[in-house]
């Protein structure tokens, strides 16, 4: 490394969630000097916000859980096979604490603009407590879910009852799980039916006197089937830990379900059937992830499944008229984010929950009392907006981030992302974008592609610090090939027919503007295949530089 005096820090992280915290743990290790910048009071990222009630996994929670950290991995025994947010705040919490990674950590903090300095090669990083870092490195690790989006209905000031964004509910100490925040007697009213929705709505029913869920777009649910872990099971799970990571690691989507080979061309309706019965019934994502081959990327096969689902919401919802209102019609099951549910169709069949299709009958506006649509007026206590996220992009947009020339990102992206791995973007040296936009870890069961992608860049480090690197980009060819790659293998898929999603975003002007895809969605092997290539022909694609040899 080169003169530390020039700068204050080797490298900067921005966020302490599950990635910033590892990566931070392993930067470390290569006896670098790493300060981490937190925009909330502490670590976890996700788990440490998302406190509303019924917040928790869709993962199953032992293949969640650091890898790293088998001493904790043996004395912590999961409650159930998708464990709640309170939960995980306290595993994540604790695994701060054996890392011992908060005295590296300034919390409360937030980096709003980072300037590239070519002369000196070094980022100045920007608080908004007014003070200047210098790094040579800053590593993005602000999350993929962590800036909240707000819809902007006239008269949301006037509203005179409670008011919650999922993301934001009260932190109070003793807080988690939205434990403080009654529903009791209230009238409710849930905007917003993505998995943060669905999560929501199941709770609220329970208690509220009245709710109201206002929904764009339905989306296609699969049952959850959480169930308690009891100990000899956990016994069982402790035991076979390297074994479930491995599992995880060779499957597409980082979960322990995986696609089979057959494909469902030749199958019979009864095989079909059969198949789709026993995975509605089984936990987690194996209805998602788990089944034909060909699911996501053939239309009649996708039609298969879309079919079996409509009918079990048709059998579960009691009111056709309603059951249709919460059938998708735009877009087949699977092609966006699976909200995964404990009697959330079930609900409707409640005489205190009433869902308002928004399409048919748009908000107009809030008022002091509630919400007025069209036709109608909802008076309620509570206005609950799951309205979702300004999604993996949304954490680098709200800070200035300039580049060679003093490029910005947002110019730099102007039609959509442009990045080489999803990792670096060409003229922005010594930026890297953890669990970023078109990188191998966003879709993904996270902890288990970030924990990838952090060592991968930890061994990058590592080959910087022995060779006397102070200086990594990007190349713009490579980038060029990348994003290319990314575009078409999801245009192999389905997913380029269901772009309102969070998996897309809107970019471009005039007749360009258009969906792109911010994800990767090649796969976890694929992902990890092509990095270790670039690794073994010396990080191919990475323009490196050695000052002793250009000076
Ligand atoms: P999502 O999945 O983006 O869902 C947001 C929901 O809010 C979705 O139903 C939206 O309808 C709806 N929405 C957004 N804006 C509005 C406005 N202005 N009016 C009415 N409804 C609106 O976010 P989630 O928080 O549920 O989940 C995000 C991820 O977090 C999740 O996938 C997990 O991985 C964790 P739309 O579909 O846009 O018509």
């Amino acid at each position: 490394m080169p003169d530390k005096q020039e700068v204050d820090f080797d490298v900067i992280v921005v966020g302490a969630g599950i990635t910033g915290m590892y990566m931070l743990y392993k930067l470390r290790e290569l006896g670098m000097s790493v300060r981490v910048i937190e925009k909330n009071g502490d670590v976890g990222g996700t788990w440490n916000m998302n406190r509303y009630p019924g917040c928790k996994l869709d993962s199953e929670s032992y293949t969640y859980a650091y890898s790293f950290l088998p001493d904790l991995l043996q004395e912590w025994n999961w409650s159930n096979e998708f464990a709640s947010q309170p939960e995980l705040m306290e595993f994540f919490s604790k695994a701060a604490d054996r890392m011992d990674v908060r005295k590296d950590i300034t919390f409360n903090v937030k980096a709003t603009r980072m300037v590239y300095d070519e002369q000196g090669n070094f980022w100045t990083v920007e608080l908004d407590n007014a003070e200047i870092l210098r790094a040579r490195f800053v590593l993005t690790a602000v999350g993929a879910l962590s800036t909240p989006r707000m819809p902007s209905y006239p008269g949301m000031d006037l509203f005179r009852g409670e008011v919650f964004h999922s993301y934001y509910w009260p932190h109070e100490r003793g807080g988690y799980g939205g434990k403080e925040v009654s529903f009791a007697g209230k009238r409710v009213a849930v905007i917003g039916t993505g998995s943060t929705g669905v999560q929501i709505i199941q709770e609220v029913a329970k208690t509220a006197d009245r709710m109201f869920v206002f929904q764009r777009s339905p989306n296609w649910c699969a049952p959850l089937c959480n169930k308690p872990i009891e100990p000899e099971r956990m016994a069982e799970i402790k035991a076979r830990y390297p074994i479930i990571f491995e599992k995880c690691e060779s499957t597409n989507s980082g979960f322990q379900h995986d696609f089979m080979f057959e494909t469902a061309h030749g199958t019979t309706a009864e095989e079909r059937e059969a198949l789709f019965e026993e995975l509605y019934n089984q936990s987690g994502y194996a209805i998602w992830v788990g089944h034909y081959g060909d699911m996501f990327t053939d239309p009649v096969s996708n039609g298969y499944i879309t079919d079996f689902i409509a009918r079990k919401i048709r059998q579960r919802v009691k009111d056709p008229a309603i059951a249709e209102k919460l059938i998708p019609k735009d877009h087949g099951f699977g092609l966006k984010r699976v909200p995964m549910e404990t009697n959330y169709y079930e609900a409707y069949n409640q005489d205190n929950v009433e869902l308002i299709d928004i399409r048919e009958d748009p908000i107009i506006e809030m008022t002091p009392d509630g919400i007025r649509t069209g036709t109608r007026d909802f008076d309620v206590d509570m206005i609950i907006y799951a309205t979702g996220f300004d999604a993996i992009i949304g954490g680098l947009k709200e800070m200035d981030i300039r580049g060679l020339g003093g490029k910005t990102l947002k110019e730099a992206w102007q039609d959509g992302p442009f990045t080489y791995l999803g990792l670096q973007v060409p003229e922005f040296p010594n930026l890297f974008t953890l669990v970023g936009a078109h990188n191998g870890a966003t879709f993904c069961n996270i902890p288990r592609c970030a924990e990838a992608q952090i060592r991968w860049v930890a061994d990058l480090f590592a080959h910087a610090v022995e060779n006397g690197i102070d200086r990594i980009e990007a190349d713009e060819q490579a980038a060029e090939e990348w994003t290319r790659h990314v575009f078409e293998v999801a245009d192999a898929t389905l997913l380029t027919t269901a772009t309102n999603s969070w998996f897309w975003a809107e970019f471009g002007k005039g007749l360009e503007r258009g969906h792109r895809l911010l994800v990767y969605n090649g796969g976890n092997p694929a992902y990890r295949a092509k990095v270790e290539e670039v690794r073994a022909r010396g990080y191919e694609g990475f323009i490196m530089r050695q000052p002793a040899v250009v000076d």
